[in-house]
């Protein structure tokens, strides 16, 4: 008997069973579409998710204000029509990074050495005017605010035990101009009303459309979308 054999074989059986488990639940953050599964209504997920890790270091600059509170941002490129958006950050980072979601430099540094500091999220989603690829580093302004919210007891509670974490979902109205969400910058706005910025922090983008990019800057943004 091969006992080395047998134990790898043991481990890619529990490795299976736990990516099974992984994938019937998701992410935290779901769809407003559901289904019904043996009686009991469930919210089923977005077809395609993208994430941001971030941190906010004690004295990291804001990059605007919202209702006098210091904001951070960050940008999203969708690059087709979507049917809606959700959105979700949590603080702490809770996840471990894949290959494809976005890391900013700042995560990669502290993050390990400051695993416990976190914020009390608030997240506000606007429409930008930039739909061109080619001048999102050009800059643009914001066309309305879709939604906002402060706390979600669909996400996993904070350290601190208290549901604090955001999240928001935005259906697109293909009939009106307006309030259609169509090809272009999206903008993540956060901030706190009850504690000071600073931590880690994930952000998660779903959509029904692949491609989905994220950035913390319209500089950064631009050079991931014209990337390749
Ligand atoms: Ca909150």
């Amino acid at each position: 008997m091969n006992f080395s054999i047998v134990k790898k074989a043991v481990l890619v059986a529990a490795m299976a069973t736990s990516l099974t488990a992984c994938m019937t639940t998701g992410p935290a953050l779901k769809s407003s579409n559901s289904e019904s599964v043996a009686g009991i209504e469930a919210r089923l997920p977005y077809a395609n998710y993208a994430s941001y890790f971030g941190y906010i270091d004690k004295g990291t600059a804001p990059q605007g204000t919202y209702k006098e509170k210091d904001a951070y941002y960050l940008f999203v490129w969708v690059p087709a029509a979507i049917d809606e958006i959700g959105v979700s950050m949590v603080s702490p980072a809770s996840g471990t990074p894949s290959d494809t979601d976005f890391v900013s430099d700042a995560y990669t540094k502290l993050n390990e050495s400051n695993p416990d500091t976190f914020f009390d999220t608030y997240i506000v989603l606007d429409r930008l005017d930039i739909v061109d690829s080619a001048k999102i580093s050009k800059g643009g302004k914001s066309l309305q605010t879709l939604t906002y919210n402060d706390d979600s007891s669909e996400l996993p509670a904070n350290p601190g035990g208290s549901t604090y974490n955001s999240l928001i979902r935005h259906v697109s109205e293909v009939s009106s101009p307006t309030k259609a969400l169509v090809r272009g910058v999206y903008r993540i706005s956060f901030t706190s009303f009850r504690s000071a910025i600073e931590g880690s922090f994930e952000a998660t983008v779903g959509t029904n459309v692949p491609g989905i990019k994220i950035a913390k800057s319209l500089e950064e943004l631009q050079a991931l979308v014209n990337e390749g």
